[in-house]
């Protein structure tokens, strides 16, 4: 597959950010805020990044990527569905039980999911683990991960941050998700960690985007690694619930039960957008 252009990848996002409702209207509910804000990045990893193959997912050599903030799941599952990793009627299971696509991402359960997360502050950790093994395996794979603005509050992230600094892991990618909100509210107000200032005081390369741009989520990754001999950290600034309009921004959105007139809206003003953006 030949890289996409940035119109491509934009009417990719839309199609994944339809996915998102249509699990929702299986499950009737899910994490619908922080998946919307950061599914232009996880389709831009998977559609313009990675070194993947959805016929071999454990295929040697292939880049890793880990949802640190797993409860965003529901972005993994529409890319990983629409890069043709699984079938799209198995998103119709979603909150189903024995389901291969439950609340939080399940490696054993399905094919391209690297780590089971879901516990906040875990990926950072395991992203950086593969990072240095892929290292060693001299192939020239990377890790790249995704993190919640809210989860950095997690003190394990920052055990992490010194660890790949120190290991000098120039092969690791990590865009936190900043959409200034978590569960309850502005995550300024709540445990304001200010990635920018305090990843580059661990000794990270770092970038500040909009995330939700699809040519600034490219370019920020064509120019990685930032410095090297030096991990890379993207602040991707976001927007939570990006796409439904009525929900942007707004901290009650983060886990959403919608009811059928609120979800219908939703749906008319995605198939609009994908109408639109259809190149
Ligand atoms: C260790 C741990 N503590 C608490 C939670 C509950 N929890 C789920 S999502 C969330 C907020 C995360 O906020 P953020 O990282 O900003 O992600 P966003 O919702 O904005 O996508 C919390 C506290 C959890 N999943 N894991
Ligand atoms: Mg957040």
């Amino acid at each position: 597959m030949g890289k996409p252009s940035i119109k491509e990848l934009e009417y990719t996002a839309a199609l994944c950010r339809r996915k998102v409702l249509r699990m929702i209207e299986a499950g009737h509910a899910g994490h619908m805020g922080g998946a919307m804000s950061c599914i232009d990045i996880v389709a831009a990893l998977y559609f313009y990044v990675m070194r993947i193959d959805p016929r071999n997912p454990k295929m040697p050599g292939r880049d890793r990527f880990i949802l640190s903030a797993g409860h965003k799941c529901m972005a993994q599952y529409a890319v990983l569905c629409q890069r043709g990793f699984f079938d799209e009627a198995v998103l119709d299971s979603y909150g189903s039980l024995n389901s291969k696509i439950p609340g939080h991402p399940d490696m054993y359960k399905l094919p391209g999911v690297e780590a089971n997360t879901g516990a906040l502050g875990h990926g950072l950790s395991i992203g950086l683990g593969m990072a240095l093994g892929l290292r060693m395996d001299g192939e020239g794979a990377r890790t790249f991960v995704v993190m919640g603005d809210g989860e950095l509050a997690e003190g394990s992230n920052w055990e992490a941050a010194a660890a790949a600094a120190q290991f000098k892991a120039d092969n690791l990618v990590v865009f936190v998700d900043c959409n200034g909100l978590q569960i309850s509210g502005k995550t300024v107000d709540i445990m304001n960690m200010n990635p920018v200032e305090r990843f580059a005081a661990f000794g990270w390369a770092v970038k500040e985007i909009d995330g939700n741009s699809m040519s600034q989520i490219t370019a920020a990754v064509d120019a990685v690694p930032f410095a090297p001999g030096k991990p890379s950290l993207i602040a991707a600034h976001t927007l939570k619930a990006r796409g439904i309009c009525f929900a942007e921004g707004i901290a009650k959105y983060h886990y959403w039960k919608p009811s059928a007139e609120e979800l219908n809206k939703a749906i008319a003003e995605l198939d609009k957008k994908i109408e639109e953006v259809q190149p």
